[in-house]
């Protein structure tokens, strides 16, 4: 059988030293509170710290010394981290399982740069896509391009699924204040109808454009919802011949599948099998977040991508951001045991933030075999979630603070606020400032006491503290800044994929349950064909059946 497409993909099969010496080093730093490392190194708060393209690092409140910085920069430079990322920005074949470059980072070159892939250069091909797709967004925007009736078009609804979806609900929820408001976007993802009935509800077909978002245009959800969409523009039109080709476009890189569909090839916009999925926000997957703030702010949230693909390129491990942010997420992942990453935006515009990152780095990093198709020697992706502050501090932040759980923080805030208003913002960030010194240094006993607490009630109001947090600030959330932050986490999710050995740009683990649906989908539909599963797979299609009224 083949093996590995490339050298600099994997690494000798060596756990390297560092490992070890980590784990030295965390038995002697296990029970060390931040409040002692605080006393200890008064200027900490300076020291561990980090400004870098316009982003502000304060890692200070981790349970770390420098010498447990120095030990997880080894552990990085002894894994290989650095070969892996130049072997990435190089083009080399990376997704090993799918035998492809992994260049989301082309996406975001600027013209003029050259990256090969098979001795082609694909940085003039990326340009002249966003060339169409500016093209094509200035005309939407103006009015230029109308529906059938000669109506201007004032919906976009993007039908497409996971890293279809995700990048582009997320970044125009993100990029609203920068939206043109005059136009309706909406979002179509789930196969479940309720999904499309209430996306178009309020809508008009004669005004409403549909983009079609799908890398294979095979994918189940998509197609149905592209289906089910065409019927209802062909319905609300009048079933007008070529109404089609002026209310749907399509994004993919299977034109033939696309034509299938009777869109027209002057109407797809392409991207390319090196762009995975859950990376592929800033390729032409991002057309309805630039039909929705336009070109030039689209292109301006490129230039934050790049920037940020840059720092991580060129940037000292010690002084790299996402490397770092890597680091100190295997560092709790890997010795603390911790089993999830709360990401807590304090910004109400990234409420889709951490839903976007579950994706980038759970089906990134959801793998138990190494690139070599062994199993891993150490715990492999963290579970991510999380909410805007302040509303989590209201929810779930007691089990942070006094719960039996490391759960480890990334809190992100602006200094500015886009929609000013009073008091608001300072408060907002008080917030941000109280939640990240809360949960380092807690309450003791004594604390509680002082405050005249009964004996009784003591033990209930102690904060134990000792609780890690970085926070992560920027002074205003622009297009630019959003691409920082996307880029930030999708290099930090690469960084722990080679620390970990593992394949983070394959999703195999979303195939079976996709292969076995195709099979329960006739056995549903026809209450005849018999059954042949498991027992308890069996009652379960029996009960849908009796409960729809065919059995
Ligand atoms: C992402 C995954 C997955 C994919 C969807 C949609 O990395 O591959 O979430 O994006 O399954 O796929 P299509 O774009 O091909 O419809």
């Amino acid at each position: 059988m083949a093996g590995p497409a490339n050298k600099t993909a994997t690494r000798a099969a060596a756990k390297p030293q560092a490992w070890k010496d980590l784990s030295a080093h965390h038995k002697k730093l296990r029970g060390v509170h931040l409040r002692e490392l605080f006393h200890d190194d008064p200027q900490r708060g300076e020291r561990l710290t980090l400004e870098a393209v316009g982003l502000y690092f304060d890692y200070s409140k981790n349970r770390i010394t420098d010498e447990t910085v120095d030990l997880l920069v080894r552990l990085a430079r002894e894994s290989g981290v650095p070969e892996r990322i130049e072997a990435m920005f190089r083009g080399d074949k990376i997704n090993l399982t799918e035998k492809r470059a992994v260049l989301h980072t082309a996406l975001r070159a600027p013209r003029g740069a050259s990256i090969l892939v098979d001795g082609k250069d694909v940085v003039p091909e990326v340009h002249a896509v966003l060339d169409r797709m500016a093209d094509f967004s200035r005309r939407v925007r103006t009015g230029e391009w109308k529906g059938h009736t000669g109506k201007r078009i004032r919906n976009v609804v993007n039908v497409g699924i996971g890293g279809s979806d995700l990048g582009p609900v997320m970044a125009y929820e993100a990029l609203k204040h920068y939206s043109e408001r005059s136009m309706t976007f909406r979002f179509v993802s789930n196969v479940d109808s309720t999904d499309f009935a209430e996306a178009v509800q309020d809508l008009d077909a004669a005004e409403t454009l549909f983009i079609i978002s799908s890398k294979t245009f095979t994918t189940l959800e998509t197609m149905t919802n592209a289906e089910t969409a065409r019927a209802w523009c062909l319905a609300g039109l009048g079933n007008a011949e070529g109404a089609v080709a002026k209310h749907f476009v399509a994004v993919s890189t299977n034109a033939q599948a696309v034509a299938k569909f009777g869109i027209d090839a002057a109407n797809m916009f392409e991207f390319w099998d090196w762009v995975g999925g859950r990376y592929s926000m800033s390729s032409a997957i991002g057309l309805s977040t630039m039909v929705a703030i336009g070109p030039e702010q689209f292109s301006d949230m490129l230039g934050g991508l790049h920037e940020m693909d840059e720092h991580f390129r060129t940037a000292p491990l010690e002084r790299n951001l996402p490397v770092l942010m890597g680091l100190l997420a295997a560092w709790y992942n890997d010795f603390f045991g911790a089993e999830t990453v709360a990401v807590l935006p304090y910004e109400q515009y990234l409420k889709r933030f951490p839903a976007y990152l579950q994706q980038l780095t759970m089906e990134s990093n959801g793998k138990s075999v190494t690139l070599a198709g062994k199993p891993v020697a150490h715990k492999t992706g963290p579970i991510f979630w999380g909410e805007p502050g302040t509303n989590g501090q209201h929810s779930f932040y007691q089990l942070i603070h006094q719960g039996t759980r490391l759960i480890p923080c990334d809190f992100i805030a602006f200094a500015q606020p886009l929609n000013p208003r009073g008091r608001h913002h300072d408060m907002l960030v008080a917030n941000v400032c109280a939640q990240a010194e809360a949960l380092a240094f807690g309450k003791t006993a004594e604390q509680v006491k002082a405050q005249g607490t009964p004996e009784w009630l003591v033990p209930h109001r102690v904060f134990e503290g000792n609780r890690p947090s970085n926070v992560i600030l920027g002074d205003r959330l622009t297009p630019a800044m959003l691409g920082k932050l996307v880029a930030l986490y999708e290099h930090a999710v690469f960084t722990q994929g080679v620390l970990w050995n593992i394949d983070s740009f394959d999703q195999w683990g979303v195939e079976l349950g996709k292969v076995l649906a195709q099979r329960i989908i006739p056995e549903l539909e026809n209450a005849d064909s018999p059954l042949a599963h498991d027992s308890s797979t069996n009652r379960l299609i029996q009960y849908f059946r009796k409960g729809k009224g065919t059995a």
